[in-house]
């Protein structure tokens, strides 16, 4: 099958503009669904369960007479989990753990100094109470994003995971269930939409608040997060996922294809990009493309995306690739290539970085261990992966001596007075001691 992909390269004039073209990606805020989501966001918060079981019966065709059906028990995600083969399941568990090992790594422990006056200083790290983890229904129910979403908050010590799943017509996806029963979720629901989000957000009688929710949804899914942000956390709001491969022309061309081809079997909007340095090596891997998408299940899904979003890209040397990767600031970076340490240390921005030729995006998808819930569309520039990270929070300590408030009030003071509040420089200075 033909393939009709962007094909440009950096000695063109245009490049910068050419770049910038493919790059861009507007995450569509429609005035229809703001509106719609405020509704449903109003009338769960107003009305709870009445409000959500109304809403999961019109959106997901189902017939549920009291919100206590919206729960599945524990006995249910056992079943779930019997009804899954044995080597899917051992494959989620070898995943469940490797994820966790990796994430174990990101712990931070609380920390304090002392002063030589016998103040001591720290920062005290703790876990959240509450989260609640959004798995969508439908063609993006993707198991593994359950462990990768659920195992950070296990690791950081969560007291209880809450998830949501939407079942449209009743559906459910027994591999996600058998997923949140080893990952460790304490209680799930069937419901999604902006009414998950905003019963989570808010409490109803059936589904408890959260402090923070997590996990990829539609747009009505991410519209509905970002109203209720600031009542909850939320994590970051997903664009379409990107790969960004630069190979310097000695992978075999059909991985490269592949990988180019993982990426883009996700969703038409998904963007694959190649980098080399080699021009006929960007054209054997065109071959290898057009070649292996007839046999793929998802081919019509690969060549709307790759034809709208993709990219080959001629470049001068493996430096100028560096510089363009860092321009991107892909979610997922591939160098194929040799000595890809070297590599690695020039780069500066990008979610996740897959280093030499075995080691494809695919890996890290599933089991490698690091997150793959990464920063997308440039974001990369200045946030990181999902992690332990997100699911703990950090207070202050100040534990003053006697001699070190009083050598503290002394700064204290002065600005006080300077800023006008004098309860402020009257509560420091009382710490001032006698002889000092
Ligand atoms: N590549 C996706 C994650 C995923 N892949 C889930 C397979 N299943 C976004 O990073
Ligand atoms: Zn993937």
């Amino acid at each position: 099958m033909k393939l009709n992909i962007r094909e440009f390269s950096s000695s063109s004039v245009d490049f910068r503009s050419e770049l910038d073209a493919l790059l861009a990606w507007d995450s569509v805020s429609d005035a229809g669904v703001q509106q719609a989501v405020t509704d449903i966001v109003t009338q769960v918060r107003q009305r709870g369960d009445e409000a959500v079981v109304e809403f999961t019966n019109r959106f997901d065709r189902r017939d549920v007479t009291s919100s206590s059906e919206l729960e599945i028990s524990r006995e249910q995600l056992v079943e779930a989990k019997l009804r899954v083969s044995e080597e899917l399941v051992g494959s989620l568990e070898a995943a469940a753990q490797r994820v966790h090992e990796y994430h174990e790594r990101q712990k931070q422990p609380s920390w304090q100094y002392q002063e030589v006056n016998g103040t001591v200083l720290g920062q005290k790290v703790t876990p959240l109470d509450r989260v609640g983890v959004y798995v969508p229904g439908g063609k993006a129910a993707y198991p593994s994003s359950v462990l990768m979403n659920v195992m950070p908050a296990k690791v950081a010590g969560v007291g209880e995971i809450i998830m949501v799943v939407p079942t449209p017509d009743g559906f459910v996806n027994d591999i996600v269930l058998a997923a949140a029963y080893i990952a460790g979720v304490d209680r799930v629901f069937t419901v999604g939409g902006a009414q998950a989000v905003a019963a989570l957000a808010y409490g109803t009688e059936t589904i408890p608040k959260v402090d923070k929710i997590v996990g990829p949804g539609n747009i009505y899914v991410a519209t509905a997060k970002r109203m209720v942000f600031g009542a909850v956390g939320i994590d970051m709001i997903a664009g379409p996922s990107e790969i960004l491969v630069v190979c310097d022309g000695k992978t075999d061309p059909d991985w490269i294809a592949m990988d180019l081809f993982s990426q883009a079997e996700h969703d038409e909007d998904a963007q694959s990009i190649l980098i080399s340095p080699d021009a006929s090596y960007i054209q054997k891997v065109k071959q290898s493309m057009e070649a292996l998408i007839e046999s793929q299940s998802r081919k019509d899904i690969i060549k709307v995306s790759l034809e709208g979003r993709g990219a080959l890209i001629h470049v001068a040397d493996m430096d100028e690739a560096m510089d363009i990767a860092n321009l991107v600031a892909a979610e997922h970076l591939e160098l194929s290539v040799d000595e890809p340490e070297k590599w690695a240390e020039k780069i500066r921005h990008a979610g996740a970085i897959f280093m030499g030729r075995h080691t494809p995006e695919a890996l890290g998808d599933y089991c490698a261990g690091p997150n793959h819930v990464l920063p997308t569309s440039g974001t990369a520039r200045f946030s990181s992966p999902l992690g332990v990270y997100d699911f703990q929070k950090r207070s202050s300590l100040i534990n003053c001596s006697p001699k070190g408030a009083s050598e503290l009030a002394k700064i204290a003071s002065p600005l006080a007075r300077g800023e006008s509040l004098e309860a402020h420089a009257m509560s420091a200075e009382y710490r001032i001691l006698k002889e000092d």
